[in-house]
């Protein structure tokens, strides 16, 4: 059979357009494909909710395909297998409390399951704003191509819903930014401000992670480096198991929440 050049246009036309529209309202909108970011969304989308991740590159994956210093290895402790596990990677026992496990097959894995789950991922796609309710409850983000914002063309964004947003967007903690910048000093930290990451001490950068993986405005939650950013804790270097275990542990509070709004509703 004949393969006809516009009807290949058509179907990639007609199903983004079907996949943009579905995605107008979610339950949780995540900022970032980097692995706290899927590990998050797989959780959420492995419960049934509607869940969609924007990254702002091509390629997902974050931080996480360089391993340490472009060793593609990353190292994970016991407490994060049971996480890494879920997603049938490939590990090996470095020595007590230390696992190995090759970076690139690690995001393929998580990029796999996650979508597998119902996760639908949009990539190269940059989010310059939230959408807010009328008492400044965050509601939805403000998206644009990169392409838009890379040539810095006057191009008007357009938005999407969410019950529940999250900043998975490491170091540059782009989502609190745009609360800072839009609101002021109104994050739920100590200071209202982003508090600053700390120098490097893997220890206790990943002891705090998780529980720095919470709600950091009204709707709006944090995973991953971001979290510790945002806390005011130290960072962790290529260890990667903390990232698995914030991005569960911000699921299981966004899910918590999401079924209790289905009990009031
Ligand atoms: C769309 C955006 C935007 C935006 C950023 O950096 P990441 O891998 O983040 P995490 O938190 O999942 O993992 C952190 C880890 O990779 C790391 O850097 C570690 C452990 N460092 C330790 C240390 O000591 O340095 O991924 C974040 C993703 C990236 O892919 C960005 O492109 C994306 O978010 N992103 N996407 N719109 N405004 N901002």
């Amino acid at each position: 059979m004949p393969l006809d050049d516009l009807i290949v246009s058509r179907a990639i036309i007609d199903e983004y357009h079907t996949t943009l529209v579905d995605a107008l309202n979610m339950d949780v909108a995540i900022v970032g494909g980097g692995p706290a970011g899927l590990v998050a969304g797989y959780y959420l989308a492995k419960q049934g909710y509607k869940v969609s991740l924007f990254e702002r590159k091509l390629s997902i994956g974050g931080g996480m395909w360089g391993g340490g210093i472009m060793f593609n290895k990353i190292v994970l402790q016991e407490d994060a297998l049971k996480v890494l596990n879920e997603f049938n990677v490939r590990v090996k026992k470095y020595r007590d409390n230390y696992y190995v496990a090759d970076s690139v097959e690690t995001v393929g894995a998580l990029i796999y399951h996650a979508t597998q789950a119902g996760l639908q991922i949009f990539n190269c796609m940059s989010i310059e704003d939230v959408k807010i309710t009328a008492d400044d409850a965050v509601c939805g983000l403000v998206v644009n191509w990169t392409s838009v914002e890379l040539t810095n063309m006057h191009v008007d964004p357009i938005t999407f819903g969410a019950k529940f947003v999250i900043d998975a967007t490491g170091h540059s903690c782009d989502m609190a930014n745009i609360i800072l910048k839009r609101i002021g000093k109104v994050l739920f930290t100590p200071t209202g401000d982003i508090m600053g990451e700390g120098s490097m001490n893997a220890e206790l950068a990943e002891k705090v992670v998780a529980e720095n993986s919470r709600e950091i405005y009204k709707n709006l939650y944090v995973t991953g480096m971001a979290a510790n950013a945002i806390w005011g804790s130290k960072r962790m270097g290529p260890i990667f198991g903390g990232m698995l275990l914030s991005g569960k542990k911000v699921a299981d509070d966004i899910s918590a929440r999401l079924a209790q709004e289905a009990v009031n509703a």
